[in-house]
């Protein structure tokens, strides 16, 4: 080991050459330690005849479009001879695109998609990296929600029941287009009184007979013992017996990466760090009818002009809507200290070590302190525990997880477990913001705001609100039925825009319509990457779950460079290599990928919404940074000083997430 040391000590500062000389011997070692399984290959005929079974393995595409090919469709920038702000008007803009969406989750990404094989002509705008608003940092689940079904019972309301119905689905239909991404996952009620198992039992066959076809396997009660031969961490002390239902498990950030990719494949124009500073007025009818968007990276603003505009912007909802209402569309100060339109509520999830739950099995605490639910789940080979529900009296621009919250859920997750969960456990720790809604047409529109406590005309599901001037805004629902939600505010926006109706557009086919990576994939994938390839099991199921048919690709980036199939933070990393450098599967060759292929502009982006790292094990992600600026700055010709930026901008980032105690709620960047 000791001449492997000295490579990596030479490679510390990470020159060019000094790296292609360390790979040589260092890939030797690495390979064998966690790439290739040993290397026999002998190929036969008979295995042509196998493969012409299954889909192709393709290992190259051609490249998207560069950031700068996309910029240049949105026409020339501003400059400052043009009008002042105040007296901008859509007559003004360089560019036009049929629809405008702003806000680049769950939901707008899905609607890009829909409007776009539709046949329009469709822009999405991101003011940060997709998926980095709520869309990342929910529970993951694709569900119906167990838990409405009590109250649609109870309070016998056809509306409950109908959520319940749609949400069941449009489960399906993640599970069918995006199958590299989601998986049924079965999940364990633990019960501790009798009377309670056939209650919760006839609960969950109800939630399996309303999804009917759709249904992904029938629940089943588990004795005492073998509950708990499941699972092992569970204390048995009073248990009756377990009761197992089924849901949709999905990598949230990367199905919402896909979506915007897949929308872009389809010709839509999608751009990260684009923030909407105001909205274009028609200088006559002082409709909605453009965008001003400022380019994050380089402060240039561009003027483009839409028949529509869609806002999906969740949390930011209001101000959006606030640009809507004033005359020149610029956004009324301070909004979002004072929403009106969403009531905010921050929900905190931790991740832990995969010993805290069983490996194929989730936990529902259905009887927390405060009765809420409480989900303890296997992803991506560790435990995601939460989630927290706090009502926020603004909406913070960079939500962080309190120390509180933490504790809380280690505090419930300890009435289950026989061992002692540490707070030194979380590997990582993050808070996302609810947008629930309400109907702003039911809002008197005299007070300033209202009171966080007020709940008049909450909607529980999605709501679409059509502002006096034209802007269209969907927020609400819950990522399992963006695709409805998508179909319908373009049904909507579609029926409201005069210049759409000659336009002769498609119907909506997005219910079964393929995600990228899901076009060529099938369940024998892992198995194949694995055959062909000699790949261990952990990196032929990560490349698989998570990039599908684009596996290949990179796979075969390490045979064209073998730097590519080094993990990450093991060389600018000052550390000893260990055992520990080799846990996380996520090479130089991933980074690679995302960023020609997934539009990755800050390691941030990478490290926490393409390949998980920081949402996983945030420390490790931290240990990685310095690899991947020196990756990215190779690509992306940074300097010292933007180098500098990024790093730290990352470790504040990463720092956030569970390592340093958080004691007020409302970081920022
Ligand atoms: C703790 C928690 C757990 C959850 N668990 C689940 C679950 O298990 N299953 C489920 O189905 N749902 C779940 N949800 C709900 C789900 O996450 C959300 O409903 C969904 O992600 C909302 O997506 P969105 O696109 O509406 O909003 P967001 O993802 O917040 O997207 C809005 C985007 O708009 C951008 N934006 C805002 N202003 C501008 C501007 N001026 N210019 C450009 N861009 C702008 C933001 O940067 C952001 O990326 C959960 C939510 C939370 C908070
Ligand atoms: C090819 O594989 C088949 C089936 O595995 C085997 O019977 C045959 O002997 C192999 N041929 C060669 C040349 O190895
Ligand atoms: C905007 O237009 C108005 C009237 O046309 C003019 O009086 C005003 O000076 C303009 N403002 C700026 C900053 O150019
Ligand atoms: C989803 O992706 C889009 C664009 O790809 C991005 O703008 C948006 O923020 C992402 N949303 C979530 C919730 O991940
Ligand atoms: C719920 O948990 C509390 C303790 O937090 C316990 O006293 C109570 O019996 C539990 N109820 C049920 C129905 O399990
Ligand atoms: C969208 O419009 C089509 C055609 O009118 C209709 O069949 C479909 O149900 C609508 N979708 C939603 C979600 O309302
Ligand atoms: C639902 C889910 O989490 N699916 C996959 C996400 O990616 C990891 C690999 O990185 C898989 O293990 C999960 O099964």
């Amino acid at each position: 080991m000791s001449r492997f040391r000295s490579t990596l000590n030479l490679s510390h500062k990470w020159s060019r050459s000094a790296t292609l000389l360390a790979t040589a011997t260092l890939t030797a070692t690495a390979s064998t330690l966690y790439l290739y399984n040993n290397q026999t290959t002998f190929k036969n005929d008979s295995d042509k005849q196998f493969a012409s079974k299954f889909p192709p393995l393709i290992e190259s595409l051609p490249s998207p479009p560069t950031r700068e090919e996309l910029l240049s469709k949105l026409g020339t920038p501003l400059s400052n001879s043009d009008n002042s702000e105040e007296n901008l008007t859509s007559k003004d803009a360089k560019s036009k695109f049929d629809l405008i969406i702003v806000g680049g989750g769950a939901v707008g990404s899905g609607a890009a998609l829909d409007a776009q094989l539709r046949g329009l002509n469709v822009l999405l705008l991101e003011k940060n990296d997709f998926a980095s608003g709520t869309s990342s940092k929910s529970t993951k689940m694709a569900h119906g929600g167990v838990r409405y079904l009590e109250k649609a019972i109870f309070q016998l309301s056809k509306a409950q029941l109908d959520l319940v119905i749609e949400a069941l689905n449009e489960r399906a239909s993640i599970l069918n287009n995006a199958p590299h991404l989601a998986q049924v996952l079965p999940i364990t009620i633990p019960v501790y009184k009798y009377w309670q198992l056939p209650y919760f039992y006839a609960g969950c066959l109800m939630y399996d007979l309303f999804a009917g076809s759709q249904a992904l396997r029938y629940s089943y009660i588990m004795t005492k013992s073998n509950t708990l031969d499941k699972h092992k961490q569970l204390d048995g002390e009073g248990l009756v017996g377990g009761l197992v239902y089924h849901d949709g498990l999905f990598n949230d950030s990367r199905m919402n990466v896909s979506l915007a990719l897949t929308a872009e494949k389809h010709g839509a124009t999608i751009l990260n760090y684009m923030d909407v500073k105001q909205l274009l007025k028609d200088e006559t009818s002082l409709k909605t009818k453009g965008v001003r968007v400022q380019d994050i990276e380089t402060g240039s603003e561009y003027l483009i002009a839409a028949d529509a505009v869609i806002s999906a912007t969740g949390p930011y909802s209001d101000l959006l809507l606030s640009m809507d209402k004033s005359s020149n569309g610029l956004p009324e100060p301070n909004i979002l200290n004072n929403p009106r339109m969403v009531v905010p509520s921050g929900g905190v999830h931790v991740v832990l070590p995969e010993w805290y739950c069983a490996k194929d099995m989730g936990l529902l605490d259905a009887n927390t302190s405060d009765g809420r639910v409480m989900f303890f789940l296997p992803w991506q080979g560790k435990v995601l525990a939460g989630t927290t529900d706090v009502p926020l009296s603004k909406i913070p621009e960079n939500p962080v997880a309190t120390e509180l919250e933490i504790n809380d859920i280690l505090k419930e997750l300890q009435h289950y477990v026989k061992f002692k969960v540490r707070r030194e456990d979380v590997l990582s720790a993050w808070c996302g913001v609810r947008p629930l809604v309400r109907d702003p047409s039911l809002i008197p529109q005299d007070g300033e705001g209202l009171h966080v406590s007020s709940t008049q005309g909450l909607v529980r599901n999605h709501l679409i609100y059509h502002a006096p001037n034209g802007l269209i805004t969907i927020s609400g629902g819950k990522w399992t039925t963006y695709r409805e939600m998508a179909e319908d505010v373009i049904n909507q926006t579609i029926n409201s825009t005069p210049e759409f109706k000659t336009k002769n557009l498609k119907n909506c086919v997005t219910r079964d319509f393929k995600l990228i990576g899901a076009e060529n994939f099938d369940q024998t994938l892992q198995a194949r990457l694995a055959q062909t390839y000699q790949l261990t099991d952990k990196l032929s199921s990560h490349l698989s779950s998570n990039y599908g048919d684009r596996a290949p690709i990179i796979i075969s980036s390490f045979k064209s460079n073998q730097d590519n199939m080094l993990p990450l933070g093991l060389l600018s990393n000052s550390n000893k290599p260990s055992y520990k450098s080799f846990d996380h599967q996520f090479t130089i060759g991933e980074l690679k990928y995302c960023l020609k292929y997934e539009h990755v502009r800050h390691p941030v982006d990478f490290l926490a919404r393409r390949c998980r790292l920081a949402f996983l094990d945030s420390k490790a992600a931290l240990n990685c940074i310095d690899d991947v600026v020196e990756i990215m700055a190779d690509e992306f010709k940074w300097d010292q000083a933007k180098k500098d930026k990024v790093t730290l901008e990352s470790k504040n980032f990463i720092q956030k997430m569970g390592i340093t105690e958080n004691l007020d709620p409302y970081g920022s960047l």
